[in-house]
Protein backbone atom coordinates (compact mmCIF):
# COMPACT_ATOMS: atom_id res chain seq x y z
CA UNK A 1 0.00 0.00 0.00
CA UNK A 2 0.96 3.29 -0.40
CA UNK A 3 0.76 7.05 1.80
CA UNK A 4 2.03 9.49 0.22
CA UNK A 5 2.96 11.05 -3.07
CA UNK A 6 5.14 13.89 -4.34
CA UNK A 7 4.41 16.03 -7.00
CA UNK A 8 5.99 19.46 -8.79
CA UNK A 9 3.56 21.72 -10.44
CA UNK A 10 3.97 22.20 -14.57
CA UNK A 11 6.15 25.20 -15.44
CA UNK A 12 5.25 27.75 -17.74
CA UNK A 13 8.42 26.78 -19.64
CA UNK A 14 6.61 23.72 -19.91
CA UNK A 15 5.93 24.29 -23.71
CA UNK A 16 9.78 24.31 -24.23
CA UNK A 17 9.85 20.07 -23.02
CA UNK A 18 11.55 17.68 -24.42
CA UNK A 19 9.11 15.54 -27.13
CA UNK A 20 9.31 13.19 -30.09
CA UNK A 21 5.08 13.56 -29.98
CA UNK A 22 4.57 15.53 -32.83
CA UNK A 23 0.85 16.60 -30.66
CA UNK A 24 1.83 20.65 -30.98
CA UNK A 25 2.60 22.17 -27.52
CA UNK A 26 0.98 22.03 -24.48
CA UNK A 27 -1.47 24.58 -23.35
CA UNK A 28 -0.33 25.56 -19.97
CA UNK A 29 -3.68 26.53 -18.31
CA UNK A 30 -5.23 23.37 -19.59
CA UNK A 31 -1.91 21.30 -17.98
CA UNK A 32 -2.91 23.21 -14.56
CA UNK A 33 -6.29 21.86 -15.11
CA UNK A 34 -5.08 18.37 -15.41
CA UNK A 35 -2.47 18.41 -12.73
CA UNK A 36 -4.63 19.65 -10.09
CA UNK A 37 -7.01 16.76 -10.87
CA UNK A 38 -4.39 14.21 -11.49
CA UNK A 39 -3.51 15.34 -7.24
CA UNK A 40 -7.39 14.84 -6.30
CA UNK A 41 -7.23 11.27 -7.98
CA UNK A 42 -4.22 10.60 -5.84
CA UNK A 43 -6.00 11.76 -2.94
CA UNK A 44 -8.91 9.68 -3.77
CA UNK A 45 -6.89 6.68 -3.58
CA UNK A 46 -5.88 7.54 0.31
CA UNK A 47 -2.53 9.27 -0.78
CA UNK A 48 -1.42 12.63 1.14
CA UNK A 49 0.07 14.89 -1.36
CA UNK A 50 3.01 16.81 -1.28
CA UNK A 51 2.97 19.79 -3.75
CA UNK A 52 6.60 21.25 -4.99
CA UNK A 53 6.28 24.57 -6.64
CA UNK A 54 7.16 25.10 -10.43
CA UNK A 55 10.59 25.02 -11.12
CA UNK A 56 10.80 27.27 -14.59
CA UNK A 57 14.26 26.49 -15.92
CA UNK A 58 13.75 23.03 -16.14
CA UNK A 59 10.54 22.99 -18.42
CA UNK A 60 10.34 18.83 -17.75
CA UNK A 61 10.61 18.97 -13.98
CA UNK A 62 6.68 17.98 -13.12
CA UNK A 63 7.74 14.76 -14.08
CA UNK A 64 8.96 13.88 -11.01
CA UNK A 65 9.53 10.19 -11.33
CA UNK A 66 12.27 10.69 -13.34
CA UNK A 67 14.45 11.74 -11.01
CA UNK A 68 14.42 9.63 -7.84
CA UNK A 69 13.56 6.40 -6.67
CA UNK A 70 11.55 5.85 -3.53
CA UNK A 71 11.03 1.83 -2.39
CA UNK A 72 9.72 0.51 0.99
CA UNK A 73 13.42 0.43 1.84
CA UNK A 74 15.28 3.39 0.59
CA UNK A 75 15.35 6.20 -1.57
CA UNK A 76 17.92 6.99 -4.26
CA UNK A 77 18.43 9.97 -5.94
CA UNK A 78 18.96 9.55 -10.05
CA UNK A 79 21.09 11.27 -12.54
CA UNK A 80 19.07 11.70 -15.35
CA UNK A 81 20.62 10.70 -19.16
CA UNK A 82 18.87 14.04 -20.25
CA UNK A 83 21.13 16.81 -20.09
CA UNK A 84 18.27 19.42 -19.64
CA UNK A 85 16.81 17.25 -16.82
CA UNK A 86 20.10 16.24 -14.46
CA UNK A 87 19.71 19.66 -12.25
CA UNK A 88 15.96 18.54 -11.34
CA UNK A 89 17.48 16.33 -8.58
CA UNK A 90 18.84 18.56 -6.29
CA UNK A 91 15.15 20.06 -6.50
CA UNK A 92 13.63 17.15 -5.09
CA UNK A 93 16.38 16.16 -2.79
CA UNK A 94 14.57 17.97 0.41
CA UNK A 95 11.06 16.83 -0.41
CA UNK A 96 12.50 13.17 -0.30
CA UNK A 97 14.74 13.81 2.65
CA UNK A 98 11.67 14.71 4.56
CA UNK A 99 10.72 11.15 4.34
CA UNK A 100 13.79 9.05 3.70
CA UNK A 101 16.89 10.94 5.93
CA UNK A 102 19.31 8.89 4.39
CA UNK A 103 19.53 9.17 0.30
CA UNK A 104 21.31 7.02 -1.92
CA UNK A 105 22.04 8.16 -5.07
CA UNK A 106 23.48 7.80 -8.56
CA UNK A 107 26.65 8.64 -9.50
CA UNK A 108 27.88 11.23 -12.56
CA UNK A 109 29.80 7.85 -13.98
CA UNK A 110 26.02 6.33 -14.54
CA UNK A 111 22.89 7.45 -15.82
CA UNK A 112 19.48 6.69 -14.79
CA UNK A 113 15.60 8.02 -15.24
CA UNK A 114 13.53 6.40 -12.90
CA UNK A 115 10.75 6.34 -15.71
CA UNK A 116 13.05 3.22 -16.69
CA UNK A 117 11.92 1.36 -13.16
CA UNK A 118 9.25 -0.94 -12.85
CA UNK A 119 8.93 -2.26 -8.86
CA UNK A 120 7.23 -5.91 -8.64
CA UNK A 121 7.39 -6.61 -4.92
CA UNK A 122 11.58 -6.60 -3.64
CA UNK A 123 12.26 -6.68 -7.41
CA UNK A 124 13.21 -4.00 -9.82
CA UNK A 125 13.22 -4.17 -13.36
CA UNK A 126 15.20 -1.15 -15.03
CA UNK A 127 15.23 -0.56 -18.69
CA UNK A 128 17.98 0.30 -20.58
CA UNK A 129 16.97 3.20 -22.66
CA UNK A 130 18.52 6.32 -24.14
CA UNK A 131 18.09 7.91 -20.61
CA UNK A 132 19.45 4.68 -18.13
CA UNK A 133 22.65 3.04 -19.22
CA UNK A 134 24.26 -0.09 -17.88
CA UNK A 135 26.79 1.76 -15.51
CA UNK A 136 24.22 3.80 -13.62
CA UNK A 137 21.72 0.29 -13.52
CA UNK A 138 24.65 -1.45 -12.16
CA UNK A 139 24.82 1.02 -9.62
CA UNK A 140 20.97 1.05 -8.59
CA UNK A 141 20.99 -2.78 -8.57
CA UNK A 142 23.78 -2.08 -6.28
CA UNK A 143 21.89 0.32 -3.79
CA UNK A 144 19.12 -2.06 -3.79
CA UNK A 145 20.87 -5.12 -2.52
CA UNK A 146 21.95 -3.53 0.33
CA UNK A 147 18.69 -2.66 1.32
CA UNK A 148 17.96 -6.19 0.65
CA UNK A 149 15.94 -6.00 -2.73
CA UNK A 150 16.97 -6.85 -6.38
CA UNK A 151 17.21 -5.59 -9.70
CA UNK A 152 17.27 -6.86 -13.28
CA UNK A 153 18.21 -5.01 -16.46
CA UNK A 154 15.96 -5.09 -19.52
CA UNK A 155 17.20 -4.76 -22.94
CA UNK A 156 14.47 -2.24 -24.79
CA UNK A 157 14.63 -0.23 -28.52
CA UNK A 158 11.63 1.29 -29.21
CA UNK A 159 10.85 3.15 -25.94
CA UNK A 160 11.35 6.12 -24.55
CA UNK A 161 11.52 4.82 -20.65
CA UNK A 162 10.50 1.12 -19.79
CA UNK A 163 7.24 2.05 -18.00
CA UNK A 164 5.67 4.05 -21.42
CA UNK A 165 5.22 0.73 -22.57
CA UNK A 166 4.92 -1.06 -19.18
CA UNK A 167 2.87 -1.09 -15.95
CA UNK A 168 2.46 -3.43 -13.40
CA UNK A 169 -1.02 -3.69 -11.31
CA UNK A 170 0.10 -6.02 -8.93
CA UNK A 171 -1.45 -9.56 -8.92
CA UNK A 172 0.89 -10.75 -11.05
CA UNK A 173 -1.04 -8.35 -14.02
CA UNK A 174 0.98 -6.17 -16.48
CA UNK A 175 0.32 -4.07 -19.01
CA UNK A 176 2.49 -4.14 -21.77
CA UNK A 177 2.79 -2.41 -25.44
CA UNK A 178 4.77 -3.19 -28.73
CA UNK A 179 7.98 -4.72 -27.87
CA UNK A 180 7.29 -5.14 -24.34
CA UNK A 181 4.64 -7.80 -24.82
CA UNK A 182 6.61 -10.52 -25.88
CA UNK A 183 9.53 -9.78 -24.02
CA UNK A 184 11.37 -12.60 -22.69
CA UNK A 185 11.74 -11.12 -19.41
CA UNK A 186 7.91 -11.16 -18.48
CA UNK A 187 6.80 -14.21 -19.34
CA UNK A 188 5.82 -15.55 -16.31
CA UNK A 189 3.44 -12.61 -15.63
CA UNK A 190 -0.65 -12.50 -16.70
CA UNK A 191 0.53 -10.09 -19.99
CA UNK A 192 -2.35 -7.80 -21.12
CA UNK A 193 -1.60 -6.62 -24.49
CA UNK A 194 -2.73 -2.66 -25.09
CA UNK A 195 -3.44 -1.85 -28.58
CA UNK A 196 -1.30 0.12 -31.04
CA UNK A 197 -3.88 2.45 -31.47
CA UNK A 198 -4.37 2.76 -27.54
CA UNK A 199 -0.11 2.81 -26.36
CA UNK A 200 -0.75 6.00 -24.78
CA UNK A 201 -2.50 3.46 -21.98
CA UNK A 202 -0.19 1.51 -21.21
CA UNK A 203 1.37 3.70 -18.89
CA UNK A 204 -1.51 3.27 -15.81
CA UNK A 205 -0.71 3.50 -12.27
CA UNK A 206 -1.71 0.89 -9.21
CA UNK A 207 -2.56 2.70 -6.37
CA UNK A 208 -4.30 1.06 -3.51
CA UNK A 209 -6.24 -1.45 -5.51
CA UNK A 210 -7.81 1.71 -8.03
CA UNK A 211 -5.91 1.71 -11.40
CA UNK A 212 -5.58 5.36 -12.84
CA UNK A 213 -6.01 5.16 -16.32
CA UNK A 214 -5.45 8.09 -19.10
CA UNK A 215 -8.90 9.16 -19.92
CA UNK A 216 -9.63 8.49 -23.97
CA UNK A 217 -8.63 5.28 -24.26
CA UNK A 218 -11.80 2.77 -23.87
CA UNK A 219 -10.44 -0.72 -25.18
CA UNK A 220 -7.68 -0.38 -22.33
CA UNK A 221 -10.00 1.00 -19.46
CA UNK A 222 -12.25 -2.37 -20.23
CA UNK A 223 -9.64 -4.64 -20.46
CA UNK A 224 -8.56 -3.05 -16.76
CA UNK A 225 -12.07 -3.33 -15.45
CA UNK A 226 -12.05 -6.88 -16.38
CA UNK A 227 -9.46 -7.76 -14.31
CA UNK A 228 -11.57 -6.76 -11.71
CA UNK A 229 -9.86 -3.26 -10.34
CA UNK A 230 -11.29 -0.17 -9.92
CA UNK A 231 -10.65 2.83 -12.05
CA UNK A 232 -10.10 6.52 -12.01
CA UNK A 233 -9.87 8.24 -15.49
CA UNK A 234 -7.29 10.99 -15.80
CA UNK A 235 -7.18 13.35 -18.49
CA UNK A 236 -3.60 13.92 -19.47
CA UNK A 237 -3.98 15.23 -23.12
CA UNK A 238 -1.22 18.17 -22.27
CA UNK A 239 1.48 15.59 -21.20
CA UNK A 240 1.09 13.08 -23.58
CA UNK A 241 1.89 16.24 -25.95
CA UNK A 242 5.21 16.02 -24.09
CA UNK A 243 5.81 11.99 -24.03
CA UNK A 244 5.00 12.33 -20.01
CA UNK A 245 2.52 9.17 -19.13
CA UNK A 246 0.91 9.09 -15.88
CA UNK A 247 2.86 7.16 -13.88
CA UNK A 248 5.63 10.10 -14.41
CA UNK A 249 3.75 13.10 -12.51
CA UNK A 250 4.16 11.17 -9.07
CA UNK A 251 6.45 9.72 -6.63
CA UNK A 252 4.62 7.59 -5.20
CA UNK A 253 5.46 5.52 -1.83
C1 LIG B 1 11.15 13.81 -21.09
O1 LIG B 1 11.33 13.56 -22.29
O2 LIG B 1 11.99 13.64 -20.23
C2 LIG B 1 9.81 14.39 -20.69
N1 LIG B 1 9.32 15.23 -21.71
C3 LIG B 1 8.83 13.28 -20.41
C4 LIG B 1 9.24 12.42 -19.28
C5 LIG B 1 8.31 11.31 -19.07
N2 LIG B 1 8.67 10.56 -17.93
C6 LIG B 1 8.45 9.25 -17.81
O3 LIG B 1 8.04 8.60 -18.76
N3 LIG B 1 8.75 8.70 -16.64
Amino acid sequence: MFTRAIVRKPSQSMVNGLTEAELGLPDYSLACEQHQDYICALKECGLQVTELPALEDYPDSCFVEDVALLTPNCAILTNPGADSRRGETQFIESAVQEFYPNLERISSAGHVEAGDIMMVAKHFYIGLSDRTDTQGASQLIGHLETYGMTGSMVKMSELLHLKTGLSYLENNNLLTFGEMHTHPDFVGFNRIEIDADEDYAANSVWINGTVLVPKGFPKALKKIQQLGYKTREVAMSEFQKLDGGLSCLSLRF
